[in-house]
């Protein structure tokens, strides 16, 4: 039994804490060293007790298996321009020492059902407490802005829906998730030939220069 939540979620809120800036920190280093950071900005946060609790019912996850079943109480985001970035991300922490991934989940592209995309790492991260190190287990989503656009949207209306969506509305909200990945896409593309024009006519205006006007657009979210 938990019998007190907010002692329970101690580790969960330090390793959100922790990651958040160490996530924010390599972005910070690309733009130091780079000028562009695959990582456009980091969120980061514990699951309420409410979401536990009807998780939990809905995974039949009983409270003496919550530490070892439910893998995103500890959550964080990392959201990316490219679809390409997602990759440079997740290959940056598979180098990671300080966790160790143990599943992913590559719903990029292997979309859900719902049109979902989104790359998930479930890892273990140890904690530093006063009884000594315990070790947690957390996510991390890594997404593109237009994935997390759908995702964000939809979760609202999900939640209102309680997902009892009429079937029309579903496919509706499944082609605007195509239409999102589209964009994507497409974004990739003109990235692409910009660069092309660029090795053509090293005279035209540098392309990163454009997205890192973007990025720095997100400053303040660093
Ligand atoms: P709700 O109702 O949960 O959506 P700071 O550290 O001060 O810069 P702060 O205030 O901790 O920032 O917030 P942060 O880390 O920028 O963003 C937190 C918000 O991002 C949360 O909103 C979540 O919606 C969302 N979020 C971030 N990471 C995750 C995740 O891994 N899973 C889920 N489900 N949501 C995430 P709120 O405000 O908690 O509201
Ligand atoms: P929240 O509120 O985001 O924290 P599941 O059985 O689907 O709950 P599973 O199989 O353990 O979960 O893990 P999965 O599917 O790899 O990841 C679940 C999480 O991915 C969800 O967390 C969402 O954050 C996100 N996700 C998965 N499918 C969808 C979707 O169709 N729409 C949106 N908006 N997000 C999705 P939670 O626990 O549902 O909640």
């Amino acid at each position: 039994m938990v019998k007190n939540w907010d002692n329970f979620l101690i580790p969960y809120k330090q390793a959100v804490d922790e990651l958040k800036v160490k996530l924010r920190g390599i972005r910070a280093q690309f733009l130091k060293v780079d000028g562009r950071s695959p990582i456009e900005f980091v969120t980061g946060r514990v699951k309420p007790v409410d979401s536990i609790k009807e998780k939990m019912v809905r995974r039949h996850i009983s409270e003496d298996r919550l530490e070892e079943d439910m893998e995103d109480i500890a959550g964080l985001r990392i959201m990316c321009q490219f679809v390409e970035d997602i990759y440079q991300v997740v290959d940056l922490l598979r180098k990671r020492t300080d966790i160790n991934i143990l599943e992913e989940r590559d719903y990029v592209h292997n979309k859900k059902p719902s049109g979902y995309r989104s790359y998930h790492i479930i890892f273990e991260y140890p904690v530093q407490m006063l009884s000594g190190e315990k070790v947690i287990l957390a996510e991390i989503q890594v997404r593109t802005l237009a994935m997390n656009f759908w995702a964000t949207v939809e979760h609202s209306l999900n939640y209102k829906y309680k997902g009892a969506f009429p079937a029309d509305l579903k496919s509706r909200l499944e082609r605007s998730a195509e239409a999102a990945f589209h964009l994507d896409e497409e974004m990739s593309e003109i990235r692409d030939e910009l660069q092309e024009v660029k090795k053509q006519d090293p005279d035209t205006q540098e392309p990163d220069k454009d997205v890192r006007k973007s990025s720095d657009e997100n400053s303040h979210l660093q």
